[in-house]
């Protein structure tokens, strides 16, 4: 903006000062590159967490064929990776869920591979839908199932595959969570493609759950990395332990019975910036409310019931997701029993020192 305003003196009094309008000093300053603060303080430093993310609902039932639809209209080889990105309505043009992180369904065909690339953005895939497509991380392959958790950490290798239809191939499609926008806000993203478009698989399958996944470790393990050395945590485990748990009596009145993956080298979350959960609601549950200033991404594994988050209400059935924004009230209940798998900021967040609950 252009400044009319005269400016004949070079030093200007108090006085020349006073003379301006507001507005027109708002315009002088800006052009030096400054701005009032206390135009702006109450927003830049507000009471308690005013989020743009709005609390949403995507009903698996209404987007599944558009998600098989892409697979008609690009190969994975073309698209490099077939995502839809669920992207928050109050973070439109942002490929965000929340402020801090992304998530996408991703489609992957019999017969397909998406080729290997890396990057410092973590990584994870939460299945979905369908069984036998594989992913490759650091020179290991996983087979997905419905329900399993698998992690691709910052700077691994990464490359997905699916077997033909004669193999007995079928379309797999997964959650992928990724924290994409955190990294955009601290401008430390990097990344490069494989020369091949699958990596070498350098151990058997099975080979890291097999020193990591007993709650025993190789004895002469050394922790090097906060990252865990497990990369996917199968359904069939975490189902079981709720099982058990509730069976046992835990039941929380908040949460149901609710576990978080861990890095079984040190106990802490399976990567730097992401955590994760599952939790189970059993029929009838009508959960307290809480609220937590890491806005958390839910994907339904299992059974149906509703979610009040703020002053809206949603209902869920399995392979919907929806998120719950930083500090709004969210109280959970279950039809029948219900089991829900979610990720949010919270490493991070509790690594600064900024996390926040409330339970009433
Ligand atoms: C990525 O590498 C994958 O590896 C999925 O499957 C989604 C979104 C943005 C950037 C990288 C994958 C992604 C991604």
């Amino acid at each position: 903006m252009a400044d009319t305003a005269p400016n004949t003196s070079p030093s200007p009094t108090p006085t020349g000062y006073e003379a301006d309008s507001r507005s027109a000093y708002y315009a002088r300053i800006g052009q030096q590159n400054m701005a009032p603060l206390w135009e702006s303080l109450h927003a830049l430093v507000p009471k308690q967490p005013r989020p743009k993310a709005v609390a949403a609902l995507w009903k698996y039932a209404d987007i599944r064929s558009l998600v098989m639809q892409a697979g008609q209209l690009i190969s994975a080889e073309e698209a490099v990776r077939r995502v839809l990105i669920l992207e928050n309505p109050g973070l439109p043009g942002t490929s965000s869920i929340t402020s801090t992180l992304y998530a996408g369904l991703q489609l992957i065909l019999p017969g397909e591979i998406a080729p290997a690339h890396r990057h410092t953005q973590s990584a994870l895939r939460f299945i979905v839908e369908g069984k036998g497509a594989w992913t490759s991380v650091n020179g290991e392959r996983t087979t997905m199932h419905p329900g399993d958790f698998i992690i691709t950490p910052s700077w691994n290798w990464h490359d997905h595959g699916n077997p033909t239809v004669a193999e007995g191939g079928e379309p797999v499609v997964w959650l992928d969570g990724l924290d994409i926008p955190l990294l955009v806000h601290l401008d430390a993203g990097f990344a490069e493609n494989h020369s091949e478009a699958m990596q070498a698989v350098v151990r058997p399958e099975g080979h890291s759950w097999a020193r990591f996944g007993h709650n025993m470790m190789p004895v002469r393990h050394r922790v090097s990395d906060p990252t865990s050395p497990i990369f996917s945590y199968p359904y069939e485990r975490s189902r079981e332990a709720l099982d058990s748990l509730y069976r046992f009596g835990e039941l929380d009145a908040w949460d149901g019975v609710k576990l978080r993956y861990t890095n079984p080298a040190t106990g802490g979350w399976p990567m730097p910036t992401m955590a994760t959960f599952m939790q189970l609601l059993p029929a009838g549950f009508q959960g307290k409310t809480s609220r937590s200033t890491d806005a958390t991404v839910f994907s339904v594994v299992e059974g149906r019931g509703t979610v009040r988050i703020g002053e809206q209400h949603f209902d869920y059935q399995p392979r919907d997701v929806f998120v719950v924004p930083s500090w709004q009230p969210v109280q959970l209940a279950a039809v029948s029993d219900a089991v829900l798998f979610s990720y949010s900021d919270r490493p991070v967040q509790a690594a600064l020192n900024l996390l926040r609950e409330e339970r009433s």
